[in-house]
């Protein structure tokens, strides 16, 4: 067995002598992961000193979360639909099909749906954007044109337009908080849905001179940009990697990344407040400065460097077929990344599965695994593992609302820490779903004239 960096196995060389509660948190983390990456725990690991992953186990723990509540499906609790698109979504990363979950799916969410526009966590609820959003890209997931004729297009247009605010940006619920969550939340189902973006004429947004859903949200984003180049819930407070992941994706909807990103957001700040949240020798994400690794930041601060990439590098030729398995050709393509792709991995593999028999993927050794880190962990496996190159950018961003993105295995001086076998699959960078399974989604409604 290869040995392991010492980088993953030793305390931080550099400390601050001060010693306060954050320090000590701190201190503590570094105790609870060091045995997980120094190969201490029980526990088969491969020639780098990396656990398997225990697919098999992770794929019951999803199918038991998705059964488990009472009556299976039943539309009670306000977080259900994120319970759906999480364990679709880490299914399907797994290389489940879970085309057989549409019927059930279909037969749940349609209640939830309301009159006025937009889905709500349970029947007789307000419709919220984080809802909207989690059933909008699970139907995508489960696909098919029994599930994408499940949503009232035109109604959701004018709830849309009733959550447009003057200063260009959306309520997560009438009346509700504005923050980026709502920004990229309505940018994706603007998109995927494929809605009209003239704004009703009775939505404030209107009455303030907006005509558009979709302008001056990359204004009112530039605005959530903090002193410390990171993004923050809405203008004024402190930057988290959630929202910097929000950030980028809305900007990506709005027009190609290397167009939008740089218009909007100062990339080398937010590319210095990104890189800060790698820790050592932990390996994982923290979600702002002074705070602890959690494995769900793997998408939410990891899922940001594809985004940072298509920023930088513009437009480039998508991989060609005899170059895929080859290192000498990666390599001179510059597949050079700007964090530790290894020291995530090691985080991913070593410190979030759980591995006994209840299985899925948590935040730490010391947390339960729960379905919302299994996705997000496993997002942020597959972003890893793999190169996203945005090859073709859109001619007219005022129609088009995406880019031809290609994807190939990533290789990194033709050393690749974790086996074949532990590679998933693709997940698009921006819808955070297959992105077959966006473009089918999308295809069909870009098919429609009007509603
Ligand atoms: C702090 O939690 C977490 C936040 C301030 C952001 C939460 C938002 C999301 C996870 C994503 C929202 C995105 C969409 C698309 C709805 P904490 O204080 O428990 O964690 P921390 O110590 O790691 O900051
Ligand atoms: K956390
Ligand atoms: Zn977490």
């Amino acid at each position: 067995m290869a040995a392991i960096p010492a980088l993953f196995t030793s305390p931080p060389s550099i400390r601050d002598a001060l010693t306060t509660h954050t320090s000590d948190s701190q201190d503590e983390t570094v105790k609870v992961c060091q045995p997980f990456l120094s190969g201490q725990e029980p526990g088969t690991r491969n020639a780098y000193g990396i656990p398997h992953l225990s697919r098999d186990r992770h794929i019951k723990f999803l199918q038991t979360q998705l059964g488990e509540l009472p009556g299976a499906f039943k539309a009670m609790d306000p977080g259900r639909p994120w319970i759906f698109y999480w364990c679709l979504a880490a299914l399907t990363l797994l290389g489940e099909d879970v085309v057989s979950y549409r019927e059930r799916l279909i037969r749940t969410v349609r209640p939830m749906q309301n009159e006025g526009g937009g889905f709500a966590g349970g029947f007789g609820q307000d419709s919220h954007l984080a809802t909207t959003y989690a059933i909008v890209l699970s139907l995508a997931l489960v696909g098919g044109d029994d599930a994408f004729e499940v949503v009232d297009r035109k109604s959701m247009w004018r709830w849309l337009g009733s959550l447009k605010q003057p200063n260009g940006g959306f309520q997560m619920a009438v009346g509700g908080e504005e923050d980026v969550r709502g920004a990229y939340c309505a940018a994706v189902i603007i998109s995927l849905l494929n809605i009209p973006l003239d704004l009703p004429t009775d939505s404030a947004a209107y009455s303030a001179g907006h005509t558009d859903l979709l302008s001056g949200l990359g204004e009112w984003i530039s605005r959530c940009q903090t002193y410390e180049g990171g993004v923050s819930a809405k203008p004024g407070t402190e930057a988290h990697g959630a929202y910097a992941f929000c950030a980028l994706g809305c900007l990506s909807i709005l027009d190609s990344p290397h167009r939008a990103v740089p218009r909007y957001l100062d990339v080398p700040r937010l590319i210095s407040w990104i890189s800060s949240r790698q820790n050592a020798p932990e390996g994982g994400f923290s979600g702002r400065t002074n705070k602890l690794v959690d494995g769900c930041y793997c998408h939410w601060v990891g899922g940001c460097w594809p985004l940072i990439q298509a920023s930088l590098g513009g437009l480039q030729e998508g991989p060609k077929a005899e170059d895929v398995n080859n290192d000498a050709a990666a390599e001179e393509a510059g597949d050079h990344s700007l964090f530790s792709r290894e020291g995530m991995i090691r985080y991913i593999l070593c410190c979030c599965q759980d591995t006994s028999k209840r299985g899925g993927l948590r935040d730490k050794p010391s947390a339960y695994s729960d379905a919302y880190h299994t996705c997000y962990v496993l997002s942020g496996l597959s972003s890893v593992q793999h190169k996203w190159t945005l090859n073709v950018a859109r001619t007219d961003p005022s129609v088009e609302r995406t880019d031809k993105w290609s994807v190939s295995p990533f290789k990194e001086g033709g050393q690749q820490v974790f086996d074949e076998e532990d590679r998933i699959r693709t997940t698009h960078p921006v819808f955070v779903i297959p992105q077959q399974k966006a473009e089918d989604m999308l295809s069909y409604f870009s098919a429609k004239t009007g509603f």
